[in-house]
């Protein structure tokens, strides 16, 4: 199907569950026929954004350079699902203006969790490496998370399965007849 670009902007603390919601959004995505792609730290931090680590400015230019990669996603009619902590509210302001300049549709969608559901998920064992000093700078314990105040849709994740919040996901742009 084709349509106009759209992107759909998680964020949310490391292991919040933004990529396990987008991977499932995208699927949904593809099988109703509409070009979809997931942005996420596998095919971007790795390529792409190698040379940027996780001080302030690097993560700014991190979040900058993804909006520039969706917006060219964009203009090839092409759904982009990024998934990223995005944990500055001024990184996100700008991905959503450059989106207006350029007359693409952004919607934003804050993957709630508290800092210590995730520190007990911790899947990676990386909150805990970030407690003993091994990882600088992370996310909810080291560094910022600036809870977003303006996102068009907000998934309470300890509550919230991963299919009802495709369907939440689903409905907010079915109803805003984006797709
Ligand atoms: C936060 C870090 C850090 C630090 C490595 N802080 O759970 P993950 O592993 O798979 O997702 C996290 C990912 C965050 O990269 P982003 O590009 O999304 O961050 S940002 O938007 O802030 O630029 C985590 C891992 O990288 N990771 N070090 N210090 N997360």
């Amino acid at each position: 199907r084709r349509q106009p670009g759209l992107t759909i902007w998680f964020t949310g603390l490391s292991a919040s569950g933004k990529s396990t919601i987008a991977t499932a959004l995208e699927q949904h995505l593809l099988h109703s026929s509409y070009a979809a792609y997931r942005l996420d730290g596998d095919n971007i931090r790795f390529g792409l954004n190698k040379d940027l680590g996780f001080s302030e400015t690097d993560r700014n230019e991190n979040i900058r350079r993804i909006a520039e990669v969706a917006l060219l996603f964009a203009d090839s009619c092409t759904l982009a699902l990024t998934s990223f902590i995005s944990p500055y509210r001024a990184d996100r302001l700008l991905a959503r203006k450059l989106h207006e300049e350029r007359g693409i549709k952004f919607v934003e969608v804050y993957v709630q969790v508290g800092v210590e559901e995730a520190e007990r998920r911790d899947p990676k064992g990386l909150y805990k490496k970030a407690r003993a000093g091994e990882i600088k700078e992370f996310t909810g314990v080291s560094a910022p998370y600036e809870e977003p105040e303006g996102a068009e849709i907000v998934i309470r994740s300890g509550e919230t399965g991963v299919e009802e919040a495709c369907r939440q996901i689903l409905s907010y742009l079915e109803g805003k007849r984006l797709i």
